[in-house]
């Protein structure tokens, strides 16, 4: 069985829970305190010298990082991956744009939250406030025009992308001028197999 080292409450861990479950694949949790530092032990290093989760364990010592890539391993031959190249392009192209420009916002704003600001960082703060808008506005733009992002079907762009945007707010990020992402979490939380981020 598949060994999830996670932390509940990270949007990056939701994600693998989220697809496993949908993909009804049972999964052993095993959950770290990043408060508590369990995520830089050199025993937690030596599986992912990263020091992040999630991390899954595919198999006894083969270990597998970073939420989008673990996703793509679970997804690739199900119908939440395309098949058809460009389709697939479509998929990554939100997938890369989750990490490099939402992710770094909304996530970390959410996390300071709900943690604190770090000192010196008020600044930075209001820098990922816009830049998580800016994100927003892209994603609006493509869900006036499609259901999901990855097209007309349910995919993996769309798991990466709905778990830290629907819980924005707790960053402290308004949803109310986006109609279309609102319409596309409701659309996401309707597909069977869903849990939400506290199952
Ligand atoms: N790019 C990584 C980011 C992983 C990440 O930032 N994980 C956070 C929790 S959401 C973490 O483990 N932080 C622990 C630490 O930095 O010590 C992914 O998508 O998996």
């Amino acid at each position: 069985m598949y060994k999830l080292y996670q932390s509940p409450t990270s949007g990056n861990c939701y994600k693998v829970r989220l697809l496993l479950h949908q993909l009804n694949i049972p999964v052993e949790l095993n959950n770290l305190s990043i408060k508590s530092g369990e995520t830089r032990t050199e025993d937690f290093k030596s599986k992912n010298p990263v020091g992040k989760v999630p991390l899954l364990e595919i198999e006894p010592g083969k270990f597998l990082s970073e939420s989008n890539a673990i996703l793509f391993y679970l997804a690739e031959g199900t119908r939440f991956f395309p098949t058809e190249l460009l389709q697939k392009a479509k998929v990554l192209q939100w997938m890369f744009f989750e990490q490099y420009s939402h992710e770094p916002y909304i996530a970390v704003a959410r996390s300071w939250a709900h943690n604190r600001v770090p000192s010196g960082k008020e600044l930075e703060l209001r820098e990922k406030l816009q830049k998580g808008y800016l994100a927003l506005d892209v994603m609006e733009q493509e869900l006036r025009q499609k259901p999901f992002l990855g097209g007309e079907n349910y995919t993996i762009a769309d798991i990466s992308l709905y778990a830290y945007t629907h819980v924005a707010k707790e960053g402290n990020f308004s949803l109310e001028r986006f109609p279309s992402i609102l319409n596309w979490l409701d659309r996401v939380a309707s597909q069977s197999g869903y849990i939400s981020i506290k199952e």
